[in-house]
């Protein structure tokens, strides 16, 4: 007889995860534990519970199979980047472009914030693997969350479930992400669809001890805590401290007429278009787009020293108003069952409608807060930030090596931004070293829907911003040191781009999707040795010729305009690159100023 004694059967032999579970169980008080096993079995059941609990509205099968609709708390729509903490011992490893806290302070603050968080909820704890089992490349988190929507969530977008236990056997290192909605339920408190303590959300991440605390929030990023908490901010620290780096990048793979494959990978800022360029349906004949990854990239070097990607996460949680058959015709075929929507508006059919999508407007939807919409009172039906997720092996586009243990050689690096003027449409970095200087100063001016005036430049450099989990000077110096690990010719080529450049009237001088197929074609035929360039201050830009554009109509006065930089407007740039670097300091790599100065005394010339 053991009286006295709970024994409990887990899942896992792991000491660590269950004495920490254990851990978080007591603190946190929550009604009952429930380990994810990751079964489709599982994921319909926890689906059902949240229709019935009003979270979920399930779709029609006729029209939309084995899908569900969220409609999220109106002030727990987005990623909350003044609420994101990066805790590191020391503050100048947090860098200027972090919020930093003290850890001792912050834990103090999490530790009264999680004491009896979930009571009356469900604790449920999620295994999960970013990157596919077993590779060299794959981190192992667990994270436990009091919200079935985060558990059916992250598994679309992860591994998920007893296969991670088992890859994680006795011994192994997890990272802990513990997330709660913030709202305790007192004995009979009726629940609401999307609990959540909007007024006091924490997205906290601990670096040294690679833990995220997560609180308040139970929307995308700051709730689905593989991706950009553990898949960037974390694994941008062990990144570093490893010889790695985990980016914010697109992975594509692109076959030119002959069937020759080139793996591409691309950084971009939020709406510049990412998920759109990572399934492109090329215009030119004989190309071919198939995705690896939207979002996140994990390089490492392989033995033949050339850079390896892998995608971390298993599904697209992609931005739903825009997305249309123009638009992005792949995920629209993806989406088109096995996906939960959050924050779209609804038919009265029982399918999803955003503003952009094909068609016609439907009759009587309902809005992203569950009301009914007026067409004309000037609020969208579906909120700007309104998301599907759906898993990446749904797709029809998806590359059969997308989850190639040991990753895809990348030939290209792309960066992009939104640029009206100055940026060409396609410029190739002189080196290495002038490619990180461009990364490191990537920008986009600001769109009427976005925060700010209209036009006003933010500098989001390697579009890591939001992510970079460590001090952002620091990051500019890895970047440079991994371009000294190996042969110069088994780097990637470093390549900027601007879909976005507009005439003197603010008229679009290029068409966009489909048709920048002609670029990646222009930048292959660069790394082939198969056309020259003119020499620009900012690198090297097509000779107009040397772009194919048969069957689309563009003046030759365009093409020029699209590879020209105007020299006036360089020397503006040079001083805004200058003020964005001052916040570094004695940081800055002198490598990055000295590429500053050559810049403004080509802007001189
Ligand atoms: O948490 C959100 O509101 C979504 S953020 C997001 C989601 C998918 C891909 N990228 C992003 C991003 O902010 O870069
Ligand atoms: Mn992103």
């Amino acid at each position: 007889m053991n009286r006295g004694i709970r024994r409990v059967k887990y899942p896992t032999e792991n000491k660590e995860l269950i004495y920490w579970v254990n851990e978080i169980e007591k603190w946190c008080e929550p009604e009952s534990v429930y380990w994810c096993d990751g079964s489709s079995e599982e994921y319909d059941r926890l689906a059902q519970l949240l229709v019935e609990n009003g979270t979920f509205k399930k779709l029609s099968d006729a029209k939309r199979p084995n899908s569900y609709w969220a409609h999220s708390d109106p002030a727990d729509v987005a990623r909350v980047e003044d609420r994101t903490f990066i805790c590191s011992a020391s503050e100048r490893d947090a860098g200027p472009t972090n919020n930093w806290r003290d850890p001792v302070e912050m834990r103090d603050v999490l530790n009264g914030l999680f004491k009896g968080s979930m009571k009356g909820r469900t604790m449920y704890v999620v295994p999960f693997s970013m990157g596919p089992l077993g590779s060299p490349f794959s981190q192992i988190g667990v994270e436990i969350t009091d919200s079935g929507y985060v558990a059916v969530n992250m598994r679309i977008m992860a591994k998920m479930g007893q296969a991670v236990l088992d890859q994680l056997g006795r011994d192994g290192d997890f990272v802990h992400c513990l997330h709660s909605v913030g709202a305790p339920l007192a004995p009979g408190q009726r629940d609401v669809p999307w609990p959540c303590d909007a007024e006091n959300k924490y997205i906290v991440h601990f670096p040294e001890t690679r833990e995220i605390w997560s609180y308040g929030s139970g929307y995308g990023g700051n709730a689905l805590l593989g991706k950009k908490c553990l898949a960037l901010r974390i694994a941008s620290v062990m990144a570093r401290d490893d010889g790695w780096l985990a980016e914010h990048m697109l992975i594509m793979k692109l076959t030119d007429p002959t069937g020759s494959v080139r793996y591409i990978s691309g950084a971009f800022p939020s709406a510049c278009g990412k998920t759109n360029l990572a399934m492109l349906l090329p215009s030119l004949p004989g190309w071919k787009v198939e995705t690896i990854g939207d979002d996140i990239c994990w390089l490492r070097f392989g033995p033949d020293g050339r850079l390896y990607g892998v995608n971390p996460e298993a599904g697209f949680f992609g931005v739903a108003p825009g997305t249309s058959n123009k638009t992005n015709q792949n995920a629209m075929r993806t989406i088109s069952g096995d996906t939960i929507f959050t924050n779209t508006a609804l038919t009265p059919d029982g399918d999803i409608w955003w503003e952009g999508i094909d068609g016609e407007v439907p009759p009587n939807l309902t809005d992203w807060r569950g009301n009914p919409w007026v067409p004309g009172s000037g609020t969208p039906a579906a909120h700007p930030n309104a998301r599907f997720t759906v898993a990446a092996d749904r797709a029809p586009y998806i590359a059969p090596e997308w989850q190639d243990p040991n990753g895809v050689p990348i030939s290209a690096i792309l960066f992009g931004g939104r640029r009206a003027s100055l940026i060409p449409l396609v410029t190739e970095a002189k080196s290495w070293e002038h490619g990180v200087f461009l990364g490191s100063v990537i920008a986009s001016e600001t769109t009427a829907a976005a925060e700010g005036k209209v036009g006003n430049l933010r500098r989001d450099p390697f579009a890591m911003l939001p992510f970079c989990g460590y001090n952002m000077a620091d990051y500019f110096a890895h970047w440079l040191s991994m371009g000294s690990r190996s042969d110069a010719s088994q780097l990637p080529r470093i390549y900027l781009v601007n879909w976005f450049r507009k005439d003197e009237n603010g008229k679009f001088l290029w068409p966009g999707y489909g048709e920048n197929s002609r670029v990646l074609a222009w930048i292959v035929a660069r790394l082939e040795g198969r056309v020259g360039a003119q020499e620009t201050a900012l690198g090297f830009t097509p000779i107009p010729e040397d772009l194919d554009t048969t069957g689309m109509s563009v003046a030759p006065q365009v093409l020029e305009t699209l590879f020209s930089v105007d020299s006036t407007k360089l020397i503006d740039e040079a001083e805004d690159i200058a003020r964005h670097y001052q916040q570094f300091g004695e940081d800055l790599p002198k490598e990055l100023s000295d590429q500053l100065e050559e810049l403004r005394r080509s802007a001189a010339i």
